[in-house]
């Protein structure tokens, strides 16, 4: 459309607006984000400010929401028109928002900010204190009636708490019927499982839910619901501010969420809403915003409102987190374990903040149960700090011809055979020599959270790998400059910044070594436990499995992982690598003492006279040392105290492992040797 046409492109918005109004509101199967709605919205009111001639009667700037859908719920006329509310969607639109009241109201204003909570709109009525109708939005004048669905939400009460003479004859109650995160996944698994169409998202989950012909299907979707406002009351308290009528909604037993603040001024607001997008992923319902509310009640009346919207109330919406693109191919990536996970290749899109180009599809079921095809268009999410995913196909913009998606057979690296275990959702690469994997565990090892070896991404390391320059990670020590040099994208600064990295890496504390080495189930936390009950990576290697379980924190699948990796020769080969290239092996509250027992086994039975137990125990980890509860071949010293074990000395004497007195045990301690 030629931009000197301004009557075309309104028409052409009013039409796609109509149109996507439609699918959200009475199909609840959305084609674009809300984002993407919103900045439609937002074009076609820019035009219309510009040219007032082109504002037409029935343009969707001018209504709100969409016309029920009364073939399948009967209409319901609302006490009081159900108005949406004005957008920002910045801070300054949020400030121009405050500018603009002070031309109608003077003195101080105190804000009321509330959660946005994404899920559907809600009238409830009460009269004389019992749940009489329930009616959605609709166009604001006229919503649907669908008073037996919600009458099956167990946080929408049957009967307001008794209020004594203050119980209203009437207590029209706004708020939002949703759907909790943890309820969403439930039902898609469900969903899945049964072979069902996925929801999207928990808003279209909770609005297919509640627009059901059979209650009973309502009741089995785990809906729940928020208070937010006074649509109307007949007799009842006189209240003043709009956090008295949340006070009055609570007293009466309503829920109303915990979340809402009063305060004093729009910087105020905006911390509000600051820490509310750092946090939205805390909560177990999703928001897309926060609502600011003049407190009141008077200061509203004098701002009033306009057609479609009031001037007291302003929605500050947080950046979109989904967005719709086309996905260009599905490709398969091999992890460090070897598990094989589909991808999808998309045209390059912003979703919070940032470009997207790669989303996760998770594993063969998701595919399949999603049904993303090449060519599709796709919606793609990325929620705080999570991976991109894509959430699912916008099946009516699906092209002609698409087929669905195989999971290949084969590992797209190494040509050996997948692996999908029975009962399993993941694929393996079988080849653990596979050079995806070997690839994957270097790239992790430079990783954040574990060595931080700044440059040494999954481009690079697959360079270095190429040109046969690193097979382990151990071997990221021996890069020289002139292996770097001759790379192609290397030169003189990068070489240099890259063996700073690298040589800064190994400083780096013992609990991120561990997370580096990728040993199964060890985690950041797993790894912190580890390196501060052992203190030393040698005293881990050598600490039998029940020594790992015993210790604080370390459960037994921690255990089992941590002594079959360092059971494995190849392992120690690249441990041992490690220790050559001076690589910190030290746990945090190692003193700073010679490691003289490093690596070596050493069993304290009887009574000392100048150490305790633990005391003794404590003096072999922190020169490098284990000190295991009985002897084996891998003892490499008895200590006998007053009274010793009998079967450990005779054990000791089986085994020939030398039995030190005190004595001994001090020189070893300072030398290494008794
Ligand atoms: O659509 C809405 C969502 C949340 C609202 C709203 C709200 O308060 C937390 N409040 C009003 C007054 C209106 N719509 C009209």
């Amino acid at each position: 459309m030629a931009p000197s046409d301004p009557a075309g492109r309104a028409e052409e918005l009013r039409q796609q607006i109509e149109y996507h109004n439609v699918r959200y509101h009475q199909l609840d199967d959305p084609e674009i984000s809300d984002a993407e709605y919103d900045a439609l919205v937002r074009e076609l009111r820019a035009l219309e400010e510009r040219h007032p001639e082109l504002v037409t009667p029935d343009s969707p700037t001018q209504k709100v929401g969409a016309p029920p859908d009364t073939s399948t719920f009967a209409p319901v006329r609302h006490r009081q028109p159900m108005m949406s509310l004005d957008n920002a969607f910045s801070f300054d639109e949020l400030l121009a928002w405050g500018k603009r009241m002070e031309r109608y109201i003077s003195g101080a204003v105190d804000f009321v900010c509330e959660l946005k909570i994404d899920g559907v709109a809600m009238s409830v009525v009460y009269e004389n204190g019992l749940y009489t109708r329930a009616a959605t939005r609709g166009d604001g004048v006229v919503g649907e009636d669908v008073t037996a669905n919600v009458a099956t939400i167990e946080a929408v009460p049957e009967r307001l708490e008794l209020m004594g003479d203050r119980l209203p004859s009437v207590l029209e109650v706004r708020g939002e019927v949703y759907m909790p995160i943890s309820a969403f996944e439930e039902l898609n698994e469900k969903q899945g499982e049964a072979g069902l169409r996925l929801f999207a998202n928990p808003r279209n989950a909770a609005a297919g839910s509640l627009r059901q012909k059979d209650p009973k299907i309502t009741a089995s979707r785990d809906l729940s619901f928020f208070g937010y406002q006074v649509g109307d009351i007949v007799g009842g308290p006189q209240v003043r501010r709009h956090s008295d009528t949340l006070d009055l909604l609570r007293d009466a037993g309503l829920p109303v969420n915990p979340e809402i603040r009063t305060v004093a001024s729009l910087e105020e607001v905006d911390a509000f809403c600051r820490h509310w997008l750092d946090h939205r992923h805390d909560l177990d319902y999703e928001i897309d915003g926060v609502v600011v509310k003049v407190d009141d009640l008077a200061q509203r009346a004098e701002l009033g409102a306009t057609s479609k919207a009031p001037r007291w109330a302003i929605a500050y919406k947080f950046p979109p987190e989904e967005a719709t693109t086309v996905l260009k191919d599905i490709m398969v990536s091999i992890g460090r374990t070897g598990k094989a996970t589909p991808f999808a290749m998309l045209e390059p899109v912003r979703v919070s903040g940032s470009t997207v180009q790669l989303a996760t599809l998770h594993n063969e079921d998701q595919v399949r149960i999603k049904d993303v095809r090449p060519g599709d268009t796709v919606t793609v999410r990325k929620a705080g700090d999570v991976i991109p995913e894509v959430v699912g196909p916008v099946l009516s913009k699906r092209p002609a011809g698409t087929k669905p998606w195989v999971f290949p057979d084969t590992c797209p690296v190494c040509g050996s055979p997948l692996v999908r275990l029975e009962g399993e959702s993941d694929t393996f690469c079988t080849n653990v020599d596979c050079p995806g994997q070997r690839q994957q565990r270097i790239a992790h090892f430079a990783s954040r959270g574990a060595m931080d070896i700044e440059g040494l991404g999954e481009q690079t390391v697959r360079v270095l790998a190429e040109k046969a320059l690193v097979d382990d990670v151990g071997d990221i020590y021996s890069l020289t400059y002139d292996d770097l040099i001759a790379l192609e994208g290397f030169a003189d600064v990068s070489v240099r910044n890259l063996l700073a990295a690298i040589d800064a890496s190994k400083d780096r504390p013992l609990a991120n070594l561990l997370v580096g080495l990728g040993i199964r189930h060890v985690g950041g936390r797993g790894a912190e436990v580890l390196a501060s009950a052992f203190g030393s990576l040698d005293a881990i290697m050598e600490a039998s499995e029940e020594d790992l379980a015993a210790a604080e924190g370390v459960g037994p699948v921690i255990a089992r992982s941590v002594h079959e990796f360092f059971a494995l020769d190849r392992n120690r080969a690249v441990v041992n690598k490690l220790r050559a290239a001076g690589v910190n092996f030290r746990g945090p509250d190692a003193p700073d003492l010679p490691q003289t027992l490093a690596g070596k086994a050493v069993v304290v039975t009887g009574t000392l006279d100048g150490f305790s137990r633990d005391g003794a125990v404590d003096a072999i980890k922190a020169r490098g040392g284990t000190s295991p509860g009985s002897v084996s071949k891998k003892t490499a010293y008895v200590v006998a105290g007053r009274e010793p074990g009998a079967a450990k000395l005779t054990k000791a004497t089986e085994l020939e492992v030398p039995v030190l007195d005190e004595a001994g045990f001090r020189r070893l301690l300072e030398t290494g040797t008794p």
